[in-house]
């Protein structure tokens, strides 16, 4: 009876969604100091753990940039620079969307075409968008660099995927969820 529990317990936090109440959407304009701006949307239905993710970033150096949620939306005090590092409130290791052990804010990267646009269209069922692991009125980055997803062997590799500068941020936004 009780190991079964127990097992329960120990997963990592990160591992099961978690569901909304209501259907909650918010948006993101991103802006340099750097290359890259546009805007990406947040959608998660009542009684779902997936959020969808989507828009365009256009104007970015063709190939992959690391995309996060890093943990304050403060673009004001220092630009991109006061959005603090990756949204992690179970200070876990930076790693893939798709690992087990990852920061809530660790979206992977996103990817320019030869003209510079990156078409956003992805899911995740481990930022949310409403409770303990809301990304409401926190920062989004892009990064002038790929995230190696923790596996590149670089001293920041584990924290920051070495994805280099932050070229475009933005704060995300909550917005009428009925349109
Ligand atoms: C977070 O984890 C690191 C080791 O991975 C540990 O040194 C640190 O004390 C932890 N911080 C908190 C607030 O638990
Ligand atoms: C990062 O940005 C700084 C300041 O804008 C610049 O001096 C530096 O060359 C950039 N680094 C890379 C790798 O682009
Ligand atoms: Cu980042
Ligand atoms: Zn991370």
């Amino acid at each position: 009876m009780l190991a079964p529990l127990l097992a329960l317990l120990a997963l990592p936090a990160t591992l099961a969604g978690y569901a909304c109440p209501d259907t909650t959407k918010a948006m993101v304009n991103l802006k340099g100091p750097g290359s890259g701006s546009g805007t990406v949307y947040f959608t998660q239905h009542e009684g779902s753990d997936q959020v969808k993710i989507s828009g365009l970033i256009s104007g970015l150096t063709p190939g992959k940039h690391g995309f996060h949620v890093h943990v304050f939306g403060d673009i004001f005090t220092d630009g991109c620079a006061s959005t603090g590092g990756h949204y992690n409130p179970f200070n876990r290791t930076h790693g893939a969307p798709t690992d087990r052990i990852r920061h809530v804010g660790d979206l992977g990267n996103i990817e320019a075409d030869a003209k510079g646009d990156a078409h956003i269209d992805f899911t995740d069922c481990v930022i949310s968008l409403c409770g303990r692991r809301t990304i409401l009125g926190r920062g989004v980055v892009v990064h002038a660099g790929a995230d190696d997803l923790g596996r590149g062997g670089f001293e920041d590799s584990k924290t920051t995927g070495h994805a280099g500068n932050r070229t475009a941020c933005g704060i995300i936004a909550a917005i009428d969820p009925t349109k």
